[in-house]
């Protein structure tokens, strides 16, 4: 215990003194210079903290917005915002290919499932990793909405879900049926990015 803490100490200091050290030299230098540094700096870093993904429309729909993911130590903090739906509930999910090309988003493949497990209700028992609770959409057919997640990583691990998709589709996910929860057509397809 007392030595990892230690170890974590002596990782988070060196960045820091770097940054102080850097910050005379980027008010001086001129602005390439900078960004050189930081993305420098940036690029040392062992996986993503936090990635993106833009939902998009697929063909004949409306719906898009974006999600955002932080990893918080063992969790994942997620922002959702999405437009364009149509009010009340949406199936939402990580499936396993970072390919919205079809326009049905059929090419996302199914749902993101490393554990190789039946599909569910992310809150109770037994369901894929990629099973996320699903959406309510107002009245205006929009969702706002943060949450926090087990489970999930950013760019390391077999719980990696950098390079797959999200998926929302046109109607509830009923947590039951195999192997998708019978929610309906994908009304929106976006691949997760590391940012
Ligand atoms: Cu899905
Ligand atoms: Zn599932």
């Amino acid at each position: 215990m007392f030595f990892n803490y230690n170890r974590k100490e002596s990782k988070v200091y060196p960045t820091k003194n770097l940054e102080r050290r850097m910050l005379p030299k980027i008010l001086c230098a001129a602005g390439f210079v900078a960004l050189a540094v930081v993305s420098g700096a940036a690029s040392a870093d062992t996986a993503a903290a936090s990635a993106v993904a833009q939902i998009e429309p697929t063909q004949g729909n409306k719906a898009k917005g974006v999600v955002e993911f932080t990893q918080e130590g063992d969790k994942m903090h997620i922002v959702i915002k999405l437009s364009g739906l149509t009010p009340g509930l949406h199936g939402f999910h990580i499936h396993e290919k970072g390919d919205c090309s079809a326009p049905d988003a059929s090419s996302a493949g199914g749902h993101f499932n490393p554990s190789g497990v039946q599909h569910g209700d992310p809150m109770h028992g037994t369901h894929h990793l990629g099973d996320l609770s699903q959406l309510t959409a107002n009245a205006a057919g929009e969702v706002q909405l943060e949450e926090t997640l087990p489970g999930i990583t950013l760019g390391t691990g077999p719980n990696n879900i950098v390079g797959r998709s999200l998926i929302v589709h046109a109607g509830p996910d009923d947590y039951k049926a195999q192997p998708a929860g019978n929610s309906g057509a994908r009304v929106a397809c976006g691949v997760i990015k590391a940012k």
